[in-house]
């Protein structure tokens, strides 16, 4: 697992993360930076995927190309929005990063980036969603016996802080 600070579409891995929504049709926050660098092939094969299957849910995760981005992949997945810790946000946030790391190990990924999921706009508390991405990914990691090369790119200096603490 590696830890850095910067903008997670300029990054060469095999699959970006993007902090996405159900409707899976873009937003602000990264999710609007993938969609603006990666251009319109990403929003092309979102529809497609939403037209078939309607989107998708909270702590799920669907794959598609990274169009012009340096990454071969998207993986876009739906952190939840933070509601104050009692409408199950802490398993929904652990199960983000699972259903992603899943996608990775079925199109056999060796590398992934992934920003810090509901921590933006979702106002997820970020000490504590750190904890979650950090022990998650570990655990995944370990019980599948995965060799994914794991990058957590934090955009904003409050998160970077957290992270090299906590790593
Ligand atoms: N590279 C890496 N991280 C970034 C970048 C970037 N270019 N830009 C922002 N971040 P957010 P959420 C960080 O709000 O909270 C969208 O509208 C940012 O500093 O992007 O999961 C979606 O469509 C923060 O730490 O995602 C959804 O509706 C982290 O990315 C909603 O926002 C996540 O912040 C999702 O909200």
């Amino acid at each position: 697992m590696k830890l850095i600070k910067g903008d997670i579409t300029k990054l060469e891995v095999d699959a970006v993360v993007n902090a996405a929504n159900t409707s899976l049709l873009g937003g602000g926050g990264v999710d609007g930076a993938i969609h603006r660098a990666g251009g319109p092939a990403i929003l092309e094969e979102c529809k497609r995927i939403r037209a078939k299957q309607g989107g998708c849910k909270v702590g799920d995760a669907v794959i598609t190309t990274a169009g012009n981005l340096p990454a071969k992949f998207v993986i876009h997945t739906v952190g939840p929005v933070w509601n104050g810790g009692k409408n199950n946000e802490e398993t929904l946030l652990a199960s983000a990063y699972r259903s992603s790391l899943a996608l990775a190990l079925e199109h056999k990924l060796s590398s992934i980036a992934f920003p810090n999921i509901s921590t933006g706009i979702y106002r997820f508390p970020k000490d504590r969603a750190a904890e979650i991405a950090v022990n998650t990914v570990k655990e995944f990691l370990s019980a599948n016996n995965a060799e994914i090369e794991v990058t957590f790119v934090c955009f904003d200096d409050e998160n970077y802080r957290i992270y090299k603490e906590l790593m």
